[in-house]
């Protein structure tokens, strides 16, 4: 373990081989959240948002937002002068939702699922849109029109009736015009001007100006994410959420053929989200001098980034590991189940096999998280906190459920009645078995007839 220099932005470093299993278990363990509050702050807000509606929307939006409406929402067509946007900007846009549109529609099924358990007996799957959903998309230290897209355009190309975005609006009551032109671009049908848990709320229950939602999806501070929880246990609320969101991750593994400046800046682009961002470096066989200069870079980069204040306290409580080899790496990113996975290792492809663990893994040198963050085309609302171990990223299914059914003929009801009236028998369930026998009554009737 190597200390931190006076004003240095240093990784802390760990070589894995000196360190104890249970000292590793504890070093790959996210940094706890403070969330002891959160759910007694919450709980109120939510409550107000339920009973009273807008006017209790309203009352928060001042209060945290300092923006005093009219009215807490926008709807479809939405005025040209909100989303007036350059050129460029446009076109970086467009870009990025015609590749997330490629991607995303490429996920839907396009065929049910049909499977003859036995003969005549018919069973299949087949998928619909959820019909109203809100999407989320956080205010606070950087404005992320990126996010409005990650979830608008699957809901788009999963065919959702209707999509409201929600977002806090700034002092003046206006949001940032790249979110209200992605808003349009997706068919969003509202903006709903609010954040936090009151917005989540207010999406759940339903206002006199919002509809209640069916789902909510999106990441969001600690508020945010205790509303969606908070809701989705209130039977009486019936709306479901994408998954629980953590801070931003990201592990980057990286041999001897990796550069250093890329390395770090990989490193950077995720530190830089938040003080409570954490990014990790597995380092492969890397010689002092080699891993020092990664560190040199990531020093000398960090140096120079606006945001310079908030990459200090990420990496603060971020880390490097040292391994022997690529296999060990991966077993190491597989216990962390980071939400972004970057290999910068020769032959990287070769080890995608290898990773069990991860929201999106960016294979090779020239993939960095940032063309993942925005342009090309897989989502960028993905599980952080170790949730990687069980919950998939944002995708068209996440906008969708599955219904099944099944046809039987009179030669499957024969088929497979006997086990049908033999398990309601063992359930004691003897309406259950009568549903097949007067039907196989019915049949052996007509059969003797004949
Ligand atoms: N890296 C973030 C997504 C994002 N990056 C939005 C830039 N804008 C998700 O972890
Ligand atoms: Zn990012």
């Amino acid at each position: 373990e190597k200390k931190e220099d006076n004003g240095r932005i240093a990784l802390t470093r760990y070589n894995v081989a000196d360190v104890s299993a249970k000292a590793l278990d504890d070093l790959l363990r996210r940094p706890a959240q403070k969330n002891a509050n959160i759910m007694n702050l919450v709980t109120p807000i939510v409550e107000a948002v339920r009973t009273r509606g807008d006017a209790a929307l309203l009352e928060f939006t001042a209060k945290f937002e300092k923006a005093h409406l009219k009215s807490p929402v926008l709807k479809a067509p939405f005025p040209a002068e909100l989303m007036a946007l350059d050129e460029k900007t446009k076109a970086a846009i467009d870009m990025s939702i015609e590749n997330v549109r490629k991607f995303h529609a490429g996920q839907l099924e396009k065929e049910p699922l049909v499977v003859e358990t036995q003969p005549g007996v018919v069973c299949s799957r087949f998928a619909r849109p959820i019909e109203t959903v809100g999407l989320y998309v956080p205010g606070g230290t950087a404005i992320l029109p990126s996010t409005a897209l990650m979830l608008g355009v699957p809901a788009q190309v999963a065919g959702c009736k209707n999509i409201i975005i929600a977002s806090p609006p700034k002092a003046d009551g206006t949001l940032t015009p790249e979110v209200v032109y992605v808003a349009h671009k997706v068919g969003a049908s509202m903006i709903l001007l609010a954040g936090g848990s009151q917005a989540v709320a207010a999406m759940a229950y339903g206002t006199e100006s919002v509809p209640k939602v069916n789902k909510i999806l999106g990441p969001g501070n600690q508020f945010v994410t205790a509303a969606k929880m908070l809701v989705q246990n209130d039977t009486s609320a019936l709306v479901s959420i994408d998954m629980p969101a953590g801070p931003s991750e990201v592990l980057v593994v990286a041999d001897k053929y990796a550069n250093p400046a890329f390395v770090a800046s990989d490193l950077l682009s995720q530190a830089e989200h938040g003080v409570d961002s954490q990014v990790i470096l597995i380092a492969v066989d890397l010689t002092e001098a080699e891993l020092q200069k990664i560190e040199d870079e990531v020093h000398e980069q960090a140096m120079r980034l606006p945001r310079v204040d908030i990459v200090r306290g990420a990496i603060a409580h971020s880390r490097t590991f040292s391994v022997k080899t690529v296999e060990d790496a991966i077993a190491l990113s597989n216990k962390y189940a980071p939400e972004h996975l970057i290999l910068q290792i020769e032959d990287a492809a070769k080890y995608v096999d290898l990773v069990q663990h991860a929201g999106s893994v960016f294979v090779g040198a020239w993939s960095p998280e940032s063309c993942g963050d925005y342009s090309s085309g897989t989502n960028h609302t993905l599980p952080t906190y170790g949730y990687a171990t069980v919950y998939s990223g944002v995708n068209t299914g996440s906008f969708m459920k599955h219904l099944t059914s099944q046809e039987l003929t009179p030669k499957g009801l024969e088929i497979i009645g006997p086990a049908v009236v033999r398990l309601a028998d063992v359930e004691g369930l003897d309406a259950h078995g009568n549903a097949v026998r007067v039907r196989l009554t019915h049949l052996a009737k007509t059969k003797t007839e004949e």
